[in-house]
């Protein structure tokens, strides 16, 4: 007999990136993933991740029955004791110390939209404010420097720019798709620059690679401010029509001359004056793309600002070619801010970071551990977790652990027993992104697209019925009304004026809206002056300062000889995303281990060769990983890069929770002072 091949299209969520997929099943069972070319993003492009989606879903080890942990043990429990006694120890919890002492935890793996927006929606039906995720230390902080200037966060115009700058991201390893956007403007003549202290992949591709030191990328924006100031080569019209703040902005930015970026950022003063010149030509039509590397340092939100600013003076805001605003897409709100306040509870970090809160009602997870440990500002007990592994990206490991291991109730939902999942009191089977259906929005293409629930495995709930259930049993159902996800997802769409249908018969994703065409007048700008703001009121009315004021990392500014090397981590690989798909054998094969990458020179120094075994070792703590000799043009000596996500090298066990970006509480994870030892053995 032969078998009954089918097709299913849907998009891929291994990463943020979301390409359209064609799944291929054989008799209901999935074989293999290939691109969607009518999809509006990858047409038809994949990464090699992709294909690994089937062995994740059939995986051996893949969690399939709730656990619960006992004396002897983990012990396999039915579904609904495990709802049962999780929603029994949750009020308990609630009624011993309030509302506040439980909180949920949000991970990448779900990603955002309305997997985000339900957990937002459970935890502020329970009563509490505290909805923690891995926004404290992404995305949030990229979001401030946008929003604070422009008013919101524009997107890169790569097709029609004639100048395209990548700040602190690696397109080729961790939005492959965007490289083909990159490449195509560059096939129309535009010039890539491209601001990294490594060599990295998209760094290759470049005309013109800007080498700053970690942290430093603040001063080489100023510098570049001051010669586009000094020559006169500003936007001078858009400045005048629709900025505040630019008379401080000059003077601030008059000290920065190239001689000094050359000192501060170790970047050459003629390049200072080449780029300068070179983006002065091509305004506005110069987009830019600021990525993670700007985020996880001391001074990270001020010198994403001053990168923002420099678009301003570019005058390629809300511009062709250069940054533009997109009209989002009008979908109902599932979150309960404005139904349910609870800021008088005391939001967890609110009161430390409260533009974080402010903008992103964003809870701070790193001030989270000192709620659990050391019951400040008030005791955390109780956390519910899904699609994170805190235990490898939170910055200092010991710590997490430590508090995790001190919880009355932690329920861990992933598909696999992970480092974290394995100190939980309860772990659930959670269905992976091909298990539920659910609404995506790629911006820039103004596209909606719904995912299809390809598989199914009894007893292994998608997010939406878990949130349901446990609702239900908590006495606050009536915030999960709908039978399922399908129901939410119509309600949700509702106001679009899509339908279901419509887009069930669109996998490769409908338009919501045309792309205006380029608005002559810029703006209005979301900020609250109307204009893009050089200088902030809101920030200087919190205590900050007004101006992106530059500030050296400690590492430069204040240099501790025990600690010589500055060390870079979460460099993105192609085939891991965070933690995940270590169990993949195949990937193993290709990319095998951590490593540490280093200078040929520093090597040498140290007497260690291609693949020994060093101990790296921070203020808080040691790691032994094996060292990957660079060649002496990826990078610079005195500088390491170690990606995170090992469970055998755990590079977070070196970061640091306690040094951070003052605005957005961001930890200090992209310029880390280190000592580093051959090992002995
Ligand atoms: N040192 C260092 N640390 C970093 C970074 C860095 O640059 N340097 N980067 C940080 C950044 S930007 C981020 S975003 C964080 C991310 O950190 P996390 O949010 O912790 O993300 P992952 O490690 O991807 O964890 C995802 C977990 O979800 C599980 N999972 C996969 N699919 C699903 C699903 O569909 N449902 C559920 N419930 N679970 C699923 C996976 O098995 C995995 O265990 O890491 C941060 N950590
Ligand atoms: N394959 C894969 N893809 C992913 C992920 C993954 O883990 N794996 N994670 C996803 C997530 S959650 C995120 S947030 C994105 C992040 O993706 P991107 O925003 O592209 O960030 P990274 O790949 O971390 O690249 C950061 C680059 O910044 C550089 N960098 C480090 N410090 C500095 C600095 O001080 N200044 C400058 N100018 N550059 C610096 C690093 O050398 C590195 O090359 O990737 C997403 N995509
Ligand atoms: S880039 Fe790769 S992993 Fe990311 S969505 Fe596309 S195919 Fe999936
Ligand atoms: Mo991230």
């Amino acid at each position: 007999m032969s078998s009954e091949r089918e097709i299913k299209q849907t998009l891929c969520r291994m990463c943020d990136d979301r390409c359209g997929i064609d799944v291929h099943l054989e008799d209901g069972r999935m074989v293999d993933i290939v691109g969607n070319k009518a999809h509006v993003w990858n047409k038809g492009r994949l990464c090699v991740k992709a294909r690994a989606a089937v062995d994740m879903v059939y995986h051996p080890e893949r969690l399939l029955a709730p656990l619960k942990r006992t004396d002897d043990g983990w012990q396999e429990i039915s579904l609904t004791q495990a709802l049962d006694e999780i929603a029994a120890r949750l009020l308990e919890i609630k009624e011993r110390d309030g509302a506040r002492s439980v909180s949920l935890w949000k991970g990448e793996a779900i990603g955002f939209g309305q997997q985000e927006d339900m957990a937002r929606r459970f935890i502020h039906a329970f009563g509490s404010p505290n909805y923690l995720s891995n926004d404290s230390m992404c995305y949030a902080a990229r979001y401030f420097g946008y929003k604070l200037v422009d008013g919101a966060w524009p997107v890169a115009d790569l097709e029609n720019a004639r100048v395209v700058v990548i700040w602190g991201a690696n397109p080729p390893h961790a939005h492959p798709n965007m490289t083909q956007y990159i490449t195509g403007a560059r096939r129309k003549g535009a010039k890539l620059v491209v601001v990294d202290p490594r060599l990295s992949a998209i760094a290759r591709r470049a005309d013109r690679h800007v080498q700053p030191h970690p942290g430093t990328d603040g001063a080489l924006a100023w510098g570049l401010m001051q010669e586009l100031i000094r020559t006169g080569t500003y936007d001078r019209e858009f400045v005048e029509r629709y900025t505040v703040g630019f008379p401080e902005l000059a003077a601030y930015s008059a000290a920065f001359t190239p001689e000094r970026v050359e000192g501060e950022a170790g970047v050459p003063a003629a390049t200072v004056r080449e780029i300068a010149a070179l983006m002065g030509d091509a305004a506005p039509r110069v987009a830019m793309y600021v990525g993670n590397g700007l985020e996880h340092h001391e001074n990270g939100v001020n010198n994403i600002r001053a990168v923002v600013s420099l678009d301003g003076l570019l005058g390629a805001v809300d511009q062709e070619g250069g940054n533009r605003f997109v009209e989002p897409v009008p979908l109902r709100k599932l979150t309960l801010y404005d139904e349910v306040p609870l800021q008088h509870l005391g939001p967890l970090g609110a009161d430390r970071f409260p533009v974080l809160y402010d903008l992103r009602q964003e809870c701070h997870t790193m001030t989270a551990m000192g709620a659990i440990l050391e019951g400040d500002p008030y005791p955390l007990r109780a956390i519910v977790l899904t699609g994170a592994n805190p235990l490898l990206t939170n910055p200092n490991t010991a710590r997490v652990q430590k508090a995790f291991e001190s919880l009355d109730l932690l329920v861990v939902r992933d598909l696999f027993m992970t480092e974290t999942a394995a100190l939980a009191h309860y772990v659930l089977p959670a269905a992976s992104f091909l298990e539920r259906t659910e609404l995506h929005v790629h911006a820039k293409y103004q596209a909606v697209t719904l995912t299809r629930r390809i598989h199914d495995f009894p007893d292994v709930q998608d997010e939406y019925q878990f949130w349901h259930d446990l609702a239900h049993r908590l006495g606050i159902g009536g915030y999960f009304p709908w039978e399922d996800e399908t129901a939410l997802n119509r309600w949700l769409l509702e106001p679009s004026g899509l339908t279901l249908e419509k887009l069930e018969a669109h996998p490769e994703g409908v338009t919501y809206s045309p792309l205006k065409a380029a608005p002559r007048e810029p703006g209005p700008f979301a900020t609250p002056t109307g204009k893009v703001e050089f200088a902030s009121r809101y920030l200087k009315d919190l205590g900050y300062d007004e101006l992106p004021v530059y500030k050296s990392p400690s590492y430069r500014g204040a240099p501790d000889m025990e600690y010589p090397f500055v060390l870079v981590t979460g460099a993105r690989k192609l085939l891991y995303v965070h933690s995940r798909f270590r169990n993949i054998p195949r990937f193993r094969t290709a990319e095998s281990g951590p490593e540490v990458e280093m200078h040929p020179g520093d090597a040498r120094a140290l007497g260690v060769g291609e693949g020994e075994t060093v101990e790296v070792t921070s203020r808080i703590g040691s790691v032994a990983i094996p060292v990957r000799i660079m060649s002496p043009v990826e990078i610079r000596p005195g500088e390491l890069q170690i990606t995170h996500g090992w469970s055998e090298a755990n590079v977070n066990l070196l970061t640091h929770d306690d040094r951070f970006d003052p605005i957005s509480g961001f930890p200090l994870m992209k310029s880390v002072e280190v000592r580093v030892e051959k090992a002995q053995n």
